[in-house]
């Protein structure tokens, strides 16, 4: 990797990383959250830049001025799902000071003001809702609804807050900020194979698809293992059960997909049948109808499931993302820079555009600020997980296409 690229990796790398799994933990406002936000404004002070943090705890590192209007702004996020990946979120800020790096290493002259972002608590690991400072910054989540927002210890987000060392009292819609962007660029490690089938370094984001989280609770009544005879029992864990296994064929049928990755179980004893089971569904498909139809098939499956067992269920759907379309004019000014710099000739085509089932802080922003997403292969396609991974020469083609687009975008 480039020596700048490379150091940057280097030193990110270790912070929040489990020895064990491999996988990095970097909940929103943890240790690990607040070292790598000392990283972010480390990296944006060796460069003389601007650094700030917005009501919300974004991070913002200005080269300009922040107040002129008008600006190209490029990031990501820096927080991780539990035993992540490495790429997910770091990829793009990395990739976003390395940019700026070979833009002044070519000598260009900006005409626009430029920023780096960190947006924070995009995976919505701790308090399960996501990209919940670009939601906060564009006014898609009120400072009451942040303000119920708790982890699994009962603290809520003002309070992690605070105890990181940011005041959560102006948290809330930030619209002079973003009313000062005039395009936001994030890269990402693309979160699936289609740059590995078509054999391209990079791609540019057509559209996220809608997705969200519904809560399923299923209550039934907690007993004693080991005495309770089986005709007598209302088991919550049968229905869950049922409605996992339902959740995937009902997915597969519709053509979206369907996943139950997160349970509570009460009081969650080897030797007491539970009196409540609560999952969480992640539910995406290509178009809201689609996903719409899933979501209800999956719903009537776990009432049937229910009340076969007699345990009575609820429903609450959590969060929910609609249908982003990236705007085609920047998407399109963003395609022909790629064409005009050379990009994607080794492969004689067009740079691939593709659609994405992975929700991101410019999903959020596109409906408030011109935005465009540039992909960097993955050549499993493998994300979430500690083995996600991108190859050097493609991270270094990722850093060149963003410098070329940021060129063609800021400068004169
Ligand atoms: O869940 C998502 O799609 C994103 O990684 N937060
Ligand atoms: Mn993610
Ligand atoms: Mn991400
Ligand atoms: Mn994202």
């Amino acid at each position: 990797m480039s020596a700048g690229f490379e150091s940057m990796w280097a030193e990110l790398l270790p912070i929040g990383r489990d020895a064990g799994s491999g996988g990095y933990r970097r909940s929103a406002w943890t240790g690990a959250d607040a070292d790598c936000r000392d990283w972010f404004e480390a990296q944006a002070t060796a460069r003389g830049l601007t650094h700030e943090t917005d009501r919300n705890g974004n991070q913002w590192a200005w080269l300009g001025d922040p107040t002129a209007g008008d600006a190209v702004v490029t990031g990501s996020h820096l927080d991780s799902v539990p035993d992540g990946g490495a790429f997910d979120g770091p990829l793009g800020v990395i990739s976003s000071f390395a940019a700026l790096d070979e833009l002044r290493h070519r000598g260009v002259e900006f005409g626009r003001p430029l920023a780096i972002t960190n947006f924070v608590d995009e995976e919505g690991a701790r308090f399960g809702l996501a990209c919940v400072g670009s939601r906060l910054a564009a006014g898609q989540l009120t400072r009451e609804q942040a303000y119920e927002l708790k982890d699994a210890d009962g603290v809520s987000l003002p309070q992690a807050m605070e105890r990181a060392g940011h005041d959560p009292e102006n948290i809330g819609a930030d619209p002079d900020r973003l009313g000062r962007i005039g395009a936001f660029v994030e890269l990402h490690v693309e979160q699936g194979r289609a740059l590995d089938l078509s054999g391209d370094r990079v791609g540019i984001a057509s559209a996220i698809w809608p997705h969200g989280r519904w809560r399923f609770d299923f209550h039934g009544e907690a007993n004693h293992a080991g005495t309770t005879r089986l005709e007598d029992r209302r088991d919550p864990m049968l229905p869950y059960a049922r409605t996992v296994l339902a959740a995937r064929e009902r997915a597969r049928l519709a053509g979206a997909v369907a996943t139950f990755g997160k349970i509570s179980v009460e009081p969650n004893g080897v030797n007491a049948i539970p009196s409540l089971v609560r999952g969480w569904l992640d539910s995406r498909a290509p178009d809201q109808e689609t996903l719409d139809t899933v979501v209800t098939a999956i719903e009537q499956a776990a009432e049937e499931a229910a009340r076969s067992d007699g345990v009575d269920l609820t429903v609450v759907r959590e969060s929910f993302t609609p249908v982003v379309e990236f705007g085609h004019a920047l998407r399109d000014e963003m395609a022909r820079l790629l064409g005009v710099a050379g990009h994607g000739e080794g492969t004689g085509r067009r740079i691939p555009v593709l659609g994405t089932g992975a929700g991101h802080d410019a999903g959020i922003l596109s409906a408030s600020v011109p935005t465009a997403m540039l992909f960097v292969r993955n050549p499993t396609g493998v994300s979430h997980s500690p083995e996600e991974h991108a190859a050097e020469d493609d991270c270094l083609a990722g850093v060149t296409a963003l410098a070329d687009v940021l060129e063609g975008l800021a400068c004169k």
